[in-house]
């Protein structure tokens, strides 16, 4: 899969993305990243980017031209219909539904603003998407995009082992994930819950998703209503005296 990211900062992409498990899937050619730096396509001889925004207020506004032509520099090697995606607090809240939905794309374009924002004009020729990481405001788009990037790639065939398969994770059903124990079975007076130590995997299986069920009951409360949930996970949100919430 492959991920352009037209931005001012292009090393704060590529430097971000470089450790850890999307660092091994760039090594091994799982994923591609193409930071293109905005800057480059300026045409003055101070490489300004920005101006002053028509009808006057604060900041600073990205020029529409060198963000079209950034654009125009990597067209054709991301190929036709390519999405690209504008991340601005103005988007839609990005989800895990939204990352396993991009996550089939051959090629990705991300657009990151800085300043005021960017010229409309640009934004109504190019953007596809417009997609927000939350109700709070970030100084660019290149945080939330890395944000994106990383979500978007574990999804990706080959990205994750096998040790590390996100089957259980928490949002893959609307359920948050169960309690993780590892060794010592017992840290600072306090242990392990025997049933993980009975080595029954029945057992372990139905205490997990309980665990599952209770956490999202307790912590996120507002996804309960979306999980795909069983006979038996009614009888026990039953038995805990939580029904109301399901209802
Ligand atoms: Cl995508 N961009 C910026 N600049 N601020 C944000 C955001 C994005 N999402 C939340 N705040």
């Amino acid at each position: 899969m492959n991920f352009f990211v037209l931005t001012l900062f292009p090393e704060m992409i590529t430097d971000t993305l470089s450790h850890s498990i999307t660092g091994r899937a760039i090594k091994d050619g799982k994923i591609n990243i193409e930071a293109v730096n905005i800057r480059d396509f300026s045409k003055n001889k101070q490489k300004h980017v920005d101006d002053y925004p028509y009808g006057g207020g604060a900041g600073m506004v990205m020029q529409p031209q060198p963000v079209y032509d950034a654009y125009k520099s990597i067209e054709q090697k991301a190929g036709k219909n390519t999405r690209v995606v504008y991340m601005t607090p103005q988007g839609k809240t990005f989800n895990q539904k939204m990352a396993e939905d991009f996550s089939k794309e051959e090629n990705i374009i991300f657009l990151c603003g800085h300043y005021e924002g960017i010229d409309e004009r640009v934004i109504e020729e190019i953007v596809t998407d417009e997609v927000s990481i939350g109700d709070f405001v970030l100084t660019g788009g290149e945080l939330a995009s890395i944000m994106m990037i990383d979500a978007i790639s574990r999804l990706v065939p080959g990205v994750l082992g096998k040790e590390e398969s996100f089957q259980d994770e928490s949002f893959s059903d609307n359920l948050l994930e169960y309690p993780q124990y590892t060794r010592p079975a017992e840290f600072m007076g306090k242990k392990v819950p025997d049933v993980l130590l009975s080595g029954h995997h029945g057992n372990i299986a139905k205490w997990r998703r309980e665990q599952s069920i209770i956490r999202t009951i307790e912590k996120r409360p507002d996804l309960i209503k979306n999980a795909e949930l069983s006979k038996k996970d009614i009888k026990f949100i039953e038995k805990i005296g939580k029904s109301d919430i399901i209802k």
